[in-house]
């Protein structure tokens, strides 16, 4: 009688420890179904495989690439960084920070066969020494200037501040150079609708944008469809024109 009570009790433990078990697969399995499901939609959300080609402090430094650059231009902390990594949804792709003057080299990214996009340093850092803000400046000259694959400028301006003098002094510069500009208007999240409308014309007016402003949110998914869609239109339509 004893041995029989010893017997159930160890099936009972068999039985506990099968359910265990059993539940513990069951919780694996659904961890790694979600984990599958969140690949598989931040793999949807690119629209590349990114490639990191190389950082360069001058312009004996650029690298030689065979295909259109498009060159990624904006006042220090206006969300360059942020946009890079948000818009091809590559997570830290881009350094993000919280203080101004933190890219302070050219970094060149391959987006596919014959298209990149190069981080330029941002400008207007007010607090850089000056031999470090001659450095950039005479970076982004260089290379906006002298680039030959330069198809095209990505110039993000802060939504929430038309005309400050670094962004008028780039306009006038942007000007000479003659180069097709997509203007992106950053951090769209800060502003409400009505207000965003308003900030949008005022652009327009001050600097006379030829092609229509996108604005830009990082915190919103639409963002990047709007972005894409505005970006392969722009970049269509400035390939018509040099033709
Ligand atoms: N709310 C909001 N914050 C943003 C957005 N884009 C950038 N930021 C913030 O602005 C700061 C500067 O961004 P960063 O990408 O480093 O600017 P960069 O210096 O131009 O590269 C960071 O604190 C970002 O989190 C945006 O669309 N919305
Ligand atoms: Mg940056």
């Amino acid at each position: 009688m004893l041995q029989g009570i010893r017997l159930s009790g160890v099936a009972d433990n068999f039985n506990k420890l099968t359910v265990f078990l059993f539940n513990l697969l069951k919780a694996a399995a659904n961890g790694i179904s979600l984990l599958i499901f969140f690949f598989i939609m931040s793999e949807k959300q690119k629209k590349f495989s990114v490639e990191f080609i190389k950082s360069a402090a001058d312009f004996k430094d650029l690298p030689k690439l065979r295909g259109e650059e498009y060159a990624i231009l904006g006042r220090s902390n206006v969300g360059k960084s942020t946009f890079i990594n948000h818009c091809l949804a590559s997570g830290a792709l881009a350094r993000v920070s919280k203080r101004p003057g933190k890219t302070t080299l050219a970094n060149f990214y391959k987006l596919k066969e014959g298209l990149f996009w190069v981080d330029l340093p941002g400008y207007g850092y007010a607090k850089a020494c000056t031999s470090e803000k001659d450095r950039w400046g005479k970076l982004i000259y260089d290379y906006c200037g002298k680039g030959n694959n330069l198809a095209g400028i990505i110039w993000l301006l802060d939504v929430r501040h038309p005309g400050v003098s670094a962004d008028m002094e780039a306009a006038a510069w942007l000007k000479e150079l003659g180069l097709p500009v997509l203007p992106v208007l950053t951090k769209g999240d800060k502003l409400s609708r009505g207000a965003q409308k308003k900030h949008v014309s005022e652009f327009c007016k001050v600097f006379g944008f030829s092609q229509t402003p996108v604005v830009y949110s990082s915190l919103e998914h639409a963002s990047r469809e709007r972005f894409w869609s505005c970006f392969d239109k722009w970049r269509q339509e400035s390939a018509e024109r040099k033709a």
